[in-house]
């Protein structure tokens, strides 16, 4: 089936609509940030930098890490943007832009979010690298595509049946992330995480400033969530989408994430610069080990 010019949107210059990347701009290994201003501190480790590209949020490097081609992008918040951010990275691997029909063989990506994120609980301490082995999204992302086969219901349903969950808000979905390149970069300085992803930083996080919120004590539930061993960790933005659309596109995906807030504790990480850059050199050598 030949795509519509309205559906498969291209640049003039032949690039993809929201990325403004080529096929040829592309490493088999992409990093994810939500800070534009993230991407160069991650390429600045590259022994070079081959292609830079910008358009909206999307920041693009490419280059190599001790010999690996490794491209860093970035996706602006929320998981509206991993919708399209995802989508178009697979467009540049498996679908033939010019003849605009999807490729024969299919071609997987390794993508690795390097996030920030906020932890729910006193023992996961700002500094931590929080490693989301899954995700539970509040953002509906993967209830717009055809996507039960992917999905842990039981644990969604848990999650819903103990939190007293609103259905004025979207239906939450749990999805796990790829064990190919989880077990790349899990470690001893890694916390196995079980990643809440909000549509946003304010009311969806619990942080009351001069709006009420109709559950004051929604965080608490979601801190006090157990399913047999599992309980929400952290809070973030992005993570279950990619991990949705990696798994429905046929990609491997993993998030680890800096605590930078701790919820619990109310502090903030005010050494998060050094610390990041600390998890980002970590990611680098784990991805190229
Ligand atoms: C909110 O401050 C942003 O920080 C986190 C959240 O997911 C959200 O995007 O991630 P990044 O630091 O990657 O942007
Ligand atoms: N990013 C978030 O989304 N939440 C936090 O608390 C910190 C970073």
């Amino acid at each position: 089936m030949t795509l519509h010019a309205s559906t498969l949107i291209l640049n003039k210059d032949g690039s993809v609509y929201h990325l403004g990347l080529l096929p040829e701009d592309l490493a088999n290994i992409v990093i994810t940030v939500g800070d534009p201003d993230r991407v160069p501190l991650i390429s600045e480790h590259f022994d070079n930098i081959k292609v830079r590209k910008h358009k909206r949020e999307f920041c693009t490097h490419t280059g190599t890490y001790k010999g690996t081609r490794i491209t860093v992008m970035s996706t602006g918040m929320g998981t509206d943007n991993i919708d399209i951010a995802l989508t178009e990275l697979d467009l540049l691997v498996n679908i033939d832009l010019k003849a605009k029909k999807e490729k024969k063989e299919q071609k997987s990506l390794n993508i690795v979010r390097i996030g920030t994120t906020g932890s729910l609980h006193k023992s996961i301490p700002t500094g931590s690298f929080v490693l989301s082995e899954m995700a539970l999204g509040f953002d509906g992302l993967m209830y717009y595509y055809k996507s039960d086969d992917i999905l842990e219901t039981d644990i969604a349903e848990a999650f819903v049946r103990q939190t007293d969950w609103s259905p004025k808000k979207a239906t939450p979905y749990v999805v796990k992330g790829g064990e190919n390149i989880l077990k790349k970069l899990r470690s001893a300085k890694t916390i196995p995480g079980f990643t809440g992803t909000n549509i946003g930083f304010y009311g969806p996080q619990g942080r009351v400033l001069r709006l009420e919120l109709p559950d004051p004590e929604l965080n608490d539930k979601i801190a006090a969530f157990k399913h047999n061993d599992l309980f929400i960790t952290n809070l973030e933005m992005e993570t279950s989408g990619i991990y949705g659309m990696s798994k429905l596109l046929g990609h491997n995906a993993a998030s680890i994430n800096l605590v930078v807030a701790n919820r619990a504790t109310g502090e903030f990480a005010e050494n998060a610069d050094v610390l990041m850059n600390e998890m980002i050199i970590y990611t680098l050598d784990k991805l190229v080990s």
